[in-house]
């Protein structure tokens, strides 16, 4: 009964699922996505089949997501012709799209924004924040902050309050650090529980990295596995 978060998967089939045979993933466990698990690598659709058919599985939305969504919003508007629909969604996708069905189309657009627990909040990019560093009710966000929020990762913002913040959307490379996972310890703490924790930054650009990794909550243990090279 476990419970592992990860984000940015972006169509890394392979990978992710090396990851969940390296952390021993069972049935009784949890995967928390958080968002962008399409586009850029070559198994959008394989692998977003794959997520929604998963037990116990939190998935997001993140802005790849949510711009597949407003494509698949502007068609519904255009036309009534819905196979014509389908194939411009499929098209959308130019290494497996012929695996899009409407089924799966629809999942997305089901997705949340965010989860919350009381002891963390996840999300794809950010979550906003008063002047003191307070996070403000989620609920009362716009997807778009949630999902395009460009200065929450940056490391001078520490959110206060008694959660961790789990987020992704930039690679952690882009902030001149390793592909790994990062994390905001708070002062005084250890940082074996996740509220010792400011905030979680799980990017680790695997598009460019190659490296792909998840957080067991627990005991904050990170996992990773790596594209092996020909
Ligand atoms: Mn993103």
């Amino acid at each position: 009964m476990k419970t592992y978060i990860i984000s940015d998967i972006h169509g890394e089939y392979d990978l992710f699922c090396r990851l969940m045979e390296k952390v021993g993933f069972s049935d009784e466990d949890t995967i928390i996505s958080c968002g962008d698990m399409i586009e850029k690598g070559e198994h959008s659709v394989r692998l977003a089949k794959l997520l929604f058919s998963m037990k116990n599985a939190v998935l997001l939305a993140g802005n790849h997501e949510y711009d597949f969504l407003k494509y698949y919003w502007s068609l519904m508007r255009e036309t009534e012709d819905y196979g014509l629909v389908l194939r411009k969604l499929q098209e959308y996708f130019p290494y497996d799209g012929e695996l899009l069905d409407w089924e799966t189309a629809d999942r997305f657009e089901a997705l949340p924004y965010f989860y919350e627990t009381e002891e963390y909040i996840c999300v794809h990019a950010g979550v906003p924040l008063d002047e003191r560093g307070n996070i403000l009710p989620l609920k009362q966000a716009t997807p778009e902050q949630l999902v395009y929020d460009r200065n929450f990762k940056e490391p001078d913002i520490l959110p206060r309050g008694g959660e961790c913040v789990f987020f992704g959307h930039t690679p952690t490379i882009n902030l001149g650090l390793e592909p790994r996972i990062k994390c905001y310890l708070r002062d005084g703490k250890r940082g074996d529980h996740v509220r010792d924790y400011h905030k979680i930054h799980l990017d680790t650009g695997v598009y460019h990295s190659g490296v792909l990794g998840c957080l067991r909550v627990e005991d904050c243990r990170e996992f990773y596995v790596r594209k092996t090279t020909l």
